[in-house]
């Protein structure tokens, strides 16, 4: 064994059901648009995002790698693709990878193309529609996951710009914290496309509920940071985290993205910008 131990990023899914806000999510957190529009709206495998500005890739189910056109990526075979790979250089992405997951309840894709990926997550981003939160099926879903993943979680409700008398929004807020209690390690109610317009305005930024989950974001992705630095294995496959040897760890985050003194400052923020249109 070399010296230096072998580190990697987090490893971040954003997961929920068909139109949740993943994409939109992932946006926010690079302040880029990686896609085209127009394949947004097609079914896609996973996207595994990395910092750098390889080429893009798609793994397919047995390993194999095989260049791609950003262009031409619903010519992408599904059912036969592992995930696709994007490098991108933005700053979130240089202190953990971001894995866009497809919805997960979908009736036109096998829950097998998500699910084979679960494998290399250490942690979720979950998105729920409030004006549907936490509907059976996430529920579900969510079930099946491993402590591990659980407690280093978050859960986004989303699209909360819809929900429009302040007894609607106490009403979600309350049931859904009653049927995740204990389930995820912070829950946050946001207005991702708000989030977004706010672009450098603080106060509609905060307005947008942006402000308390990157915040929240920030601290646990050192968290996990200090955890991946230890070992290769993705959380989703450790029964408890007590099985990642100890070891001394010093920070890991690039000082740019650490957290000033007064939490205060534009530096607790991932890039948020209006998504530039392609
Ligand atoms: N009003 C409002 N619209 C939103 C919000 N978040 C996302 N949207 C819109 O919802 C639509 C779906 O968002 P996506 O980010 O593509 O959702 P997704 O979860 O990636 O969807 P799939 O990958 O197809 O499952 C887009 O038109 C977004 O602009 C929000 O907070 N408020
Ligand atoms: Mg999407």
């Amino acid at each position: 064994m070399s010296d230096q131990a072998p580190t990697r990023k987090p490893r971040i899914a954003l997961m929920g059901e068909f139109s949740a806000g993943k994409s939109t999510l992932s946006n926010l957190l690079m302040g880029v648009r990686p896609l085209p529009e127009k394949v947004t709206a097609t079914r896609l495998s996973p996207v595994w995002i990395t910092f750098g500005t390889d080429a893009p890739y798609r793994v397919d189910v047995d390993g194999w790698q095989e260049p791609i056109s950003i262009e031409r990526l619903e010519d992408v075979p599904v059912s036969e693709t592992r995930f696709i790979h994007l490098s991108i250089e933005a700053d979130i992405l240089e202190v953990c990878d971001l894995i866009d997951f497809p919805g997960i309840s979908d009736p036109n894709m096998s829950s097998d193309v998500w699910e084979r990926m679960l494998t290399e997550v250490d942690a979720v981003i979950w998105c729920t529609h409030a004006t549907q939160a936490w509907r059976q099926s996430e529920a579900a879903v969510w079930d099946t996951m491993p402590n591990t993943v659980r407690e280093n979680s978050i859960l986004l409700i989303t699209r909360y710009d819809k929900l429009t008398t302040e007894r609607d929004r106490s009403r979600v807020i309350m049931r859904v914290a009653r049927e995740t209690k204990g389930q995820f390690g912070a829950t946050f109610p946001i207005s991702l496309l708000q989030a977004i317009k706010a672009g450098e305005d603080y106060a509609l930024w905060e307005a947008s509920g942006a402000g308390p989950f990157t915040e929240h974001l920030i601290e646990r992705i050192e968290k996990l940071a200090a955890l991946t630095a230890r070992t290769e294995t993705p959380l989703y496959n450790l029964t408890t985290e007590s099985d990642i040897p100890a070891a001394v760890v010093t920070s890991v985050m690039p000082r740019r993205v650490q957290r000033t003194k007064d939490g205060t400052e534009g530096a607790t923020r991932p890039a948020a910008r209006p998504v530039r249109p392609t």
